[in-house]
């Protein structure tokens, strides 16, 4: 089993999203849980990837074909990851930050997030704050959830959270924010309701938030 999550680890790094498919079908066809897919192919591939990169030995082109291959993995596992959700009661729209083009993670919680019952506007990526702004004043979200995977991008959330403050509508939406350099000490300090580590953490939290 574990060779199964290897080569499956092995065509995500490689950028082969076709091999990725594959295996992530043979997986699904073998009656793994697709979180152990997930946790134990996909997600070790990405990090190898993510540091790699860091030391110079893989470059833009190759993160960018990663991508797209875990993309297309994620895709296959999402309709058993959201699997159980009953009729959505609560809403959070979720947005990677302005300057920010990583969305992997984010769309891994909007996935765990349907999974448990609520409705995910998903923003995008590159979410400028007064596009926050626009939404919890129309949309009204009971909650806002930040991704930013860049130490640069990182203040955006602080900002947002100022724009969402400057426009009277704090007291309207709980804030949750997350990702790789993100920790409950930041959390704090620009006064986010709630820090989740990874994307299940981001479903206790939000639980916990409302
Ligand atoms: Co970029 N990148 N990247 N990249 N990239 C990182 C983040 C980096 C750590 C790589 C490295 O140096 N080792 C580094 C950031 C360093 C830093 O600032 N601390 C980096 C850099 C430097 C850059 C560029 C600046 C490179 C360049 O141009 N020179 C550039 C910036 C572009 C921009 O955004 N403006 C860039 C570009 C890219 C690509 C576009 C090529 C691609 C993104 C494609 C895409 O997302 N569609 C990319 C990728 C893929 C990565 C790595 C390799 C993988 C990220 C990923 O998807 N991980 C990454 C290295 C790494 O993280 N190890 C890296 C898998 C994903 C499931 O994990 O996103 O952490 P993650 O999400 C987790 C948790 O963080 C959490 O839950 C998720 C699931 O468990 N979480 C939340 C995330 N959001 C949450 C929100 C929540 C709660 C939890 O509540 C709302």
């Amino acid at each position: 089993m574990s060779d199964l999550f290897r080569e499956l680890g092995q065509h995500l790094y490689d950028g082969d999203a076709p091999g990725v498919i594959e295996l992530t079908r043979k997986a699904i066809e073998q009656g793994l849980d697709a979180r152990e897919i997930l946790n134990a192919g996909l997600l070790p591939g990405m990090e190898r990837v993510g540091r790699d990169f860091k030391d110079g030995e893989l470059f833009i082109p190759e993160v960018i074909v990663a991508a797209r291959a875990m993309h297309a993995g994620i895709e296959l596992l999402k309709p058993l990851l959201a699997r159980g959700a009953g009729p959505a009661s609560r809403k959070i729209a979720l947005g990677t930050v302005k300057g920010d083009l990583h969305d992997i993670g984010k769309k891994l919680v909007g996935i765990m997030m349907q999974g448990a019952g609520f409705e995910v506007i998903d923003l995008g990526h590159d979410v400028p704050p007064e596009r926050f702004v626009e939404v919890v004043s129309t949309l009204k979200p009971d909650l806002i959830g930040m991704s930013a995977l860049l130490s640069t991008t990182m203040p955006m959330m602080k900002n947002t959270i100022e724009a969402i403050r400057a426009a009277g509508l704090s007291g309207k939406v709980k804030i949750l924010v997350g990702g790789a350099p993100i920790t409950q000490a930041w959390a704090d300090e620009i006064g986010a309701d709630g820090f989740a580590p990874d994307a299940v953490g981001a479903v206790e939290c939000a639980r916990r938030l409302l």
